[in-house]
Order: structure tokens, then C-alpha cells, then sequence
């Protein structure tokens, strides 16, 4: 069995220069600890974890934000992602990306985008979260850059930062579904609306259930030949996922959330995933990564009652 279903390749990415709170730096240990290697392994995957990219302190810089310190910084660290999970892609592996903030998706999501256009196919991303990371830097009423990855991975945003990816943006927004949605700025909504991302907000998976919701979402994007998965554990409700920076009432309840990843799952789209926004110093006893590694392992084929082989 071992290795039986392909490779994965781990790079945590310690960052938490996207947003103000810190914590979210550890986010890679706490859901290795959580046992995410195993859990693969078990589920049939040889696994190579690469370790983590390095991120910069950001105690060691004087006077905050001086001269723009945090958008380089951000901007480094996302390069030496992209490169390492375009390697890891090319080379047939599925990368899994534990993050740190949301920011990181600058990284895997170019990376993967970069691989993708070497073989001449085309990828779009299923962004599951409570917000819809679609500010730029005029539209943020916080200038936090973890706020801004999605609009910026479709060309929006820091010039520095949308072209991590090379001269042209990573995504098109009619590849991009965001799945979860409850909290939106004003001027982010409608650079959102104006773009033509497609938002399966929180209302429609009240009124019409995750289902009907997820296969709609998955029918978008089937002129896909790939799909990142885009996992910010806020998405779900604070009460499953405490240990998040930006926590919204009323999210994704915890078999809400497993069945979306075990519909995306049969739907056997996903081509690569990063996991976002875990902070341990804010969760209960480590829960949020717990949850977060039991979800991964419903996305990548773990199944209630498994078939015989
Ligand atoms: N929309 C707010 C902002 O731009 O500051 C909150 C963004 C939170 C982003 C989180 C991680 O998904
Ligand atoms: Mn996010
Ligand atoms: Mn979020
Ligand atoms: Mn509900």
C-alpha cells in the first residue's frame, strides 16, 4: 500500500507578516503535531515533508512597518514558495502548503499556476473561507496583506506582489470560486462583483445545503485540467476552529466542512492545497489543527466506510 496512492510533498511557511496578530507562525508545527504526515501515510501516500521556507521576524525591524519592510518581506518569502512548490508540482508530487497567514497563497498559488503552464494546462483555485481576500492596498480598511491575496493572485493589487508569478497574473477570476463567504468590505465587495469571482456565500449553504452548493461550485470549474484548494480554517465556525486571527460567527459546521472536502474529494479535481491561518497561541488545545488535518485527510480520499480493496 505504501505510497500506493502517489506522492505528497509538505512545506510549512511560517509566516505572519500578512496580518498584525502573532501566533499564526506557528501554525506549521501545530498541525504537523496534530500528526498531518501520518495521516497521509496511513491514507496511503508516501509523504517527504520538505520542512519549512524561512520568514523573517518581524521583532528584528525597527519602527514597524519602516519603508515598506512587511510587503518585501511578503514578497520574498512568497518568490522562494512559488519556486519550491513549482518544483514540487512539476515533479508529480501533490503539495501541500501549511501556512501561516493567508498571504502564503501568493506563493503556492503561482507556483502551482507556473507548473500548470509548463504542461500547457490551465488551473483554478476553490478559496474556502469566511472572507473574501479581495482587498488591494487603496480598497483595505486595515492594510493587512493576508486581505488581499486572491484579488492580487488575479492581477489586482501590489505591483510587487501580483508579479511573484511572472509578468502575467496567476488567475483568471471567473477560475476562482470562493466557498463559505460572510465578511466583506464595502469597496472589497464590489472589486469582487466587478471582477466576476463567483461567491457561494454562507446563505446559499444555509438555504440550499454544502451539497448542492459544492457540486455547483465544482461544475464551474470543470473546463479545469487543475484546482487548488485554498483552505483558511476560518471558514469554519469559531466553535469548531477557535484558533484562527480573524474569527466570523456562523461559518461551516464540522460535517458541513468534511463533506465539502469529501465531495471535492469523488469529484478527484484538486490538484494541490494549501492550509492557512491556524494560530495556535489563540486555539483551544490545539483543536484547530486537529480539525484541520481530519479535513485534509476527507480531501485527499479518507472515507467513512472504506471499499474493500
Ligand atoms: N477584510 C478584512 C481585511 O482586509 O482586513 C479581513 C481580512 C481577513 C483575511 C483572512 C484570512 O482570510
Ligand atoms: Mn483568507
Ligand atoms: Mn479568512
Ligand atoms: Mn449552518
Amino acid at each position: 500500500l505504501f505510497g500506493a496512492r502517489g506522492r505528497v510533498a509538505l512545506l510549512g511557511v511560517p509566516m505572519d507578516l500578512g496580518q498584525s496578530r502573532r501566533g499564526v507562525d506557528m501554525g506549521p508545527s501545530a498541525v504537523r503535531y496534530a500528526g498531518l504526515q501520518a495521516t497521509l501515510e496511513d491514507l496511503g501516500y508516501a509523504v517527504e515533508d520538505l520542512g519549512n521556507v524561512g520568514v523573517p521576524l518581524p521583532e528584528l525591524t525597527e519602527a514597524g512597518d519602516a519603508g515598506g519592510w512587511r510587503l518585501r518581506a511578503v514578497g520574498e518569502v512568497c518568490r522562494e514558495v512559488s519556486a519550491r512548490v513549482r518544483e514540487v508540482a512539476g515533479g508529480g508530487a501533490f503539495p501541500v502548503v501549511l501556512g501561516g497567514d493567508h498571504s502564503i497563497s501568493l506563493g503556492t498559488v503561482s507556483g502551482v499556476v507556473a507548473a500548470s503552464r509548463e504542461a500547457g494546462e490551465r488551473t483554478g483555485v476553490i478559496w474556502v473561507d469566511a472572507h473574501a481576500d479581495f482587498n488591494t492596498p487603496e480598497s483595505s480598511p486595515s492594510g493587512n496583506i493576508h486581505g488581499m491575496p486572491l484579488a492580487t493572485l488575479t492581477g489586482r493589487g501590489h505591483g510587487e506582489l501580483v508579479r511573484i508569478g511572472g509578468e502575467e497574473a496567476s488567475l483568471r477570476a471567473e477560475d476562482a470560486v470562493i466557498l463559505g463567504l460572510r465578511s466583506v468590505d464595502r469597496e472589497e465587495q464590489r472589486l469582487l462583483t466587478e471582477a466576476g469571482v463567483h461567491a457561494y456565500t454562507m446563505k446559499e449553504i444555509d438555504a440550499y445545503g454544502i451539497a448542492r452548493v459544492v457540486r455547483q461550485a465544482i461544475k464551474r470549474l470543470s473546463h479545469l485540467e487543475r484546482v487548488h484548494l485554498s483552505f483558511d480554517l476560518d471558514s469554519l465556525d469559531p466553535e469548531v476552529a477557535p484558533g484562527v486571527g480573524t474569527p466570523v460567527r456562523g461559518g461551516l459546521t464540522y460535517r458541513e466542512a468534511h463533506l465539502l472536502m469529501e465531495l471535492v474529494n469523488e469529484a478527484g479535481i484538486v490538484t494541490s492545497l494549501d492550509v492557512v491561518e491556524v494560530n495556535p497561541i489563540l486555539d483551544s488545545r490545539n483543536a484547530t489543527a486537529e480539525v484541520a488535518v481530519e479535513l485534509v485527510a476527507s480531501l485527499m480520499g479518507r472515507r467513512i466506510l472504506a471499499l474493500p480493496e
